[in-house]
């Protein structure tokens, strides 16, 4: 796959049908600035801002968009809450669909079908594979997005971060913490 892309890239650049560069800035926008560091500041947020935390309950897409993110792949956000006894797994069981304005893109596991299937079947013994053992009275939910719903899992804040400001707290948070396929 990684040589017929290139071997794409190739062909285009040859024809000046693509600039390099333009290839290089657009790979570079979403892996640095729409990657999941906006997710992370999102979930900061709703831990340090009850108010924030509030909205974000009652429309995650304008709670989202205060902080500048909106566009394609999460015009409709739902942000699912981690807390004692329940644990939340996002999933797309028919194709790849991932907020992209908060998570960046997808892993390639996500868009796997062994992912896709098994995260419905068996949440508790992918979350095990991905080295996540929860407690066996805890509750996972699973969340199927589509391309009318896009799911942000807010993890619960790691105990001992009470003094943490917005921006440290935020370097605590991880993707697969969002996905819902880590704690933090
Ligand atoms: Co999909």
């Amino acid at each position: 796959m990684a040589l017929r892309v290139k071997a794409l890239e190739s062909l285009l650049v040859e024809k000046g049908l693509v600039d390099p560069a333009a290839l290089d800035a657009i790979v570079d926008h979403f892996e640095h600035k729409v990657g999941p560091r906006n997710g992370a500041k999102v979930v900061a947020r709703a831990w340090s801002d009850p108010a924030y935390r509030e909205r974000l309950r009652e429309d995650a897409t304008a709670a989202i968009a205060e902080l500048g993110f909106s566009g394609a792949q999460g015009e409709h956000m739902v942000a699912v809450e981690n807390g004692p006894g329940v644990h939340n797994l996002v999933v797309c069981t028919l194709c790849s669909c991932y907020p992209w304005p908060v998570l960046g893109l997808p892993p390639v596991w996500y868009k796997s079908s062994p992912y896709r299937s098994r995260a419905v079947i068996d949440p508790r013994g992918v979350l095990a594979e991905f080295g996540t053992e929860l407690p066996a009275d805890t509750e996972i939910r699973v969340w199927d997005s589509t391309a009318e719903v896009r799911y942000l899992v807010i993890p619960e804040r790691p105990s001992g971060t009470d003094e943490l400001g917005e921006a440290e707290l935020a370097a605590l948070v991880t993707r697969d913490g969002m996905i819902g396929t880590a704690r933090l």
